[in-house]
């Protein structure tokens, strides 16, 4: 056969076998996550879709809708959805998460972590987070991997915020419960409201501030745009994570379960570089952006601790002691070896 003839048999070839994986196989999965097409958490799901379409040899594809879209725009509801079997994936941070599985709030208790080793401890393989896919398991959630959204930083429009008497007064958007008693410990009026709306509010004055991670929200979705002040208080450190369907998980062989925890873990590994890297550069870009950035000392840190820490107390209580314990002794073994 000729030279032309070997190509258009193999180029026959493959659309004949392109088209048996498109017709017979081919699955189309949907993901939704709660925040903009822009973020860490969206070039975290689009990579782990990538990864998907190749290790499955093109039988599964994956479509991802930003902004909760999928679930009517309510952060909330979107564990739920999976869990019922609605959805399939969904990336979502561990306060969405709270109204479904209270003890999810336990990354989040104000000032559990300094450090990104000390989180590092509590989500490795092995370590204290491993109890929360237990407990996502049996609200019908599988927990694929774990990725992040990072330490939460305050941002208002009226002042700088270096004590916990400067956020006296100050309406704040919150995005769950228990940042409602936080902020009502430091005296300020918390809304909850829902992520979509909060740049709008914000800009219209609705509220003075809200508080979210610098590189996988603030800077992608221009927070610096509608607010003038930011804080690095560093008072909650919130994590994504990727699930699955239950039911869904359960119907695949064992190869492909093994398959989708391997690329889900690659893909929140990429998630977490790069919404790492971009908080490491993110004060100096808001400066340049026109941001006032307080970097509080480690005094005006134990301040803002100390003002936070009833709604640690309550926020333990509701989570359960021996939970918070076991993140809290991972912490301090981080802390001893980093010693
Ligand atoms: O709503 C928020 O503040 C966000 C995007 O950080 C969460 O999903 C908790």
């Amino acid at each position: 056969m000729s030279w032309m003839g070997w190509g258009r048999l193999a180029l026959a070839t493959a659309l004949v076998s392109t088209m048996g994986v498109g017709t017979a196989l081919a699955e189309t999965l949907r993901l939704s996550h709660n925040t903009g097409d822009g973020t860490t958490w969206h070039k975290g799901a689009e990579r782990f879709g990538e990864l998907l379409a190749e290790r499955s040899d093109g039988e599964m594809s994956l479509r991802v809708f930003p902004n909760a879209q999928l679930a009517g725009g309510d952060q909330m509801r979107q564990a739920d959805m999976v869990g019922r079997g609605a959805l399939d994936f969904v990336m979502t941070s561990a306060i969405n998460v709270t109204p479904l599985v209270q003890e999810m709030a336990v990354f989040s208790l104000p000032y559990m972590y300094e450090n990104y080793d000390q989180v590092d401890a509590t989500t490795a393989e092995g370590g204290p987070a491993e109890a929360l896919r237990g407990i996502l398991r049996e609200k019908g959630i599988e927990v694929l991997a774990w990725g992040e959204n990072g330490f939460r930083e305050v941002t208002n429009n009226t002042r700088p915020i270096r004590s916990p008497a400067d956020m006296a007064g100050l309406n704040m958007r919150v995005a769950g419960p228990m940042y409602i008693d936080v902020m009502n410990a430091l005296g300020a009026n918390p809304q909850q409201m829902q992520w979509t709306e909060t740049l709008t509010a914000l800009q219209q004055g609705v509220v003075d501030g809200q508080e979210n991670p610098i590189g996988a929200v603030i800077i992608p979705q221009q927070v610096y745009e509608v607010q003038k002040y930011l804080t690095t208080w560093h008072y909650s450190y919130d994590p994504i994570f990727l699930g699955i369907s239950k039911a869904k998980f359960d119907a695949y062989d064992a190869e492909t379960q093994g398959m989708l925890r391997e690329v889900a873990a690659e893909a929140m590994e990429y998630q977490r570089q790069i919404t790492r890297e971009g908080t490491e550069t993110g004060v100096a870009f808001l400066r340049e952006k026109g941001m006032e950035v307080y970097e509080p000392t480690p005094e005006e840190l134990a301040a803002f601790r100390e003002a936070t820490q009833p709604a640690f107390d309550q926020w333990a209580q509701q989570v359960g002691p021996e939970l918070v314990a076991s993140f809290q002794d991972a912490i301090a073994e981080a802390v001893a070896q980093a010693n």
